[in-house]
């Protein structure tokens, strides 16, 4: 891997309501190519996703795919 291509990139996605959405919301940017981790949180709507090269249009397409809208 090249130096600088790993980042973090934060979504805010306020329809987040429970645990489910949670893991529904993790598991499908889990599955999108490069992403190392991902990480919901309920109270703050915030989804930090680690990885490598990630697509801002791919991670966003993952949530709407899980339901969701981020913002
Ligand atoms: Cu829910």
């Amino acid at each position: 891997m090249l130096p600088g291509m790993s980042g973090t990139t934060v979504f805010r996605v306020p329809g987040m309501s429970c645990g489910h959405c949670v893991e529904a919301v993790e598991d499908e940017l889990s599955a999108v190519a490069g992403v190392e981790s991902a990480s919901a949180d309920l109270e703050t709507k915030l989804v930090t996703v680690r990885g490598s090269a990630l697509d801002d249009a791919s991670l966003r397409a993952a949530i709407a795919e899980a339901g969701y809208e981020a913002e």
